[in-house]
């Protein structure tokens, strides 16, 4: 085998905000749940846990920097694991909303969505008909004519205020333009080797989830920053693709995220009852197949960042 089979980090995105409350009763939505949640994803071995904000009244997606404290403090009193913040937000969310948790929390990692694209949540409509609070029916409905912005401003100004801020980025390819885009972007200098890489697959507007796609979007990767000098992660949205191209990545060398932002069954037709049984199952995936876990710790140095002490929460 080629690939350098480094421990397996696995993240937790425990809540996202591309799911509603009406598809899962097990979605977490407050600070305490979307906290208590993260914790339980660390004991069930997560390294890095994934973070959006919701409005705790009605779970609608939310970029309250009040609501974010809670979550932060809450994790970081309880659990090492490494905390990961969303600049992805929610749909209809500006920049600078998406944005301004670097500069007021200085987290250790961030996301970074790598291009312009459709994002379409829409198509659920066929599919749920009543919906548990008013403002789900017209969020999905909304993305039938919405463009997740990420233009190359917005992307210089991530990479500054990430640098500004020690936060290492966590580049979200949803095409394989994203990672043109990205190295474009290194090239200028907006970016530092090595890279931290996710490959998302599955969402209506980006590539979609076979093993041929991610095979294509990984040897992309290893074309423009040169094998085995990133690091990368998949997420495959839905169920079975969660586990099925988690499985590959953990086969090839790769790190793997998990957790209800991208799948909410545990097995088919089941709901997962908390992000951690998805944890837990991806653990066991990967110990069938001798690779081992990476705790926080060993996730901080095989991602070089900075230390949870520096951050600002
Ligand atoms: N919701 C995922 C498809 C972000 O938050 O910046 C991608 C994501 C992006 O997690
Ligand atoms: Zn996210």
């Amino acid at each position: 085998m080629e690939y350098a089979m480094e421990k397996l980090i696995i993240t937790a995105a425990v809540t996202g905000s591309v799911h509603i409350p009406t598809q899962t009763p097990y979605l977490p939505l407050t600070p305490e749940e979307i906290a208590n949640e993260s914790v339980r994803s660390a004991e069930a071995g997560a390294a890095i846990v994934h973070i959006h904000a919701r409005d705790p009244r009605d779970g609608r997606p939310c970029s309250d920097l009040e609501v974010f404290r809670k979550i932060l403090t809450s994790v970081k009193e309880r659990s090492d694991v490494i905390v990961c913040i969303s600049t992805g937000g929610g749909a209809g969310m500006s920049i600078e909303e998406r944005t301004k948790t670097i500069p007021f929390f200085k987290p250790e990692l961030a996301s970074c969505n790598m291009g312009s694209m459709n994002f379409g949540l829409y198509p659920l409509l066929e599919k749920y008909k009543e919906f548990k609070y008013a403002w789900e029916k017209p969020y999905l409905e909304m993305t039938r004519n919405f463009i997740f912005t990420n233009t190359f401003a917005d992307l210089e100004y991530i990479c500054r205020i990430a640098k500004e801020n020690e936060t290492k980025l966590e580049h979200e390819m949803y095409d394989v333009g994203h990672l043109y885009n990205t190295k474009f972007l290194l090239d200028k200098g907006f970016l530092k080797p090595p890279l931290h890489v996710q490959f998302v697959t599955g969402i209506l507007g980006g590539i979609q989830s076979s093993f041929d796609d991610l095979l294509h979007m990984k040897r992309t990767a290893d074309k423009l920053f040169g094998e085995n000098q990133y690091t990368w992660s998949v997420i495959g949205a839905g169920y079975p693709a969660q586990f099925h191209l988690g499985a590959f990545a953990v086969m090839m060398g790769g790190h793997v995220r998990v957790g209800m932002e991208d799948n909410f069954r545990i097995r088919k037709g089941e709901y997962a009852r908390s992000n951690g049984e998805l944890v837990g199952k991806m653990v066991r995936i990967a110990r069938d197949l001798d690779r081992e876990i990476a705790s926080p710790e060993e996730a901080r140095a095989l991602l070089g960042l900075k230390g949870k002490e520096k951050t600002n929460f």
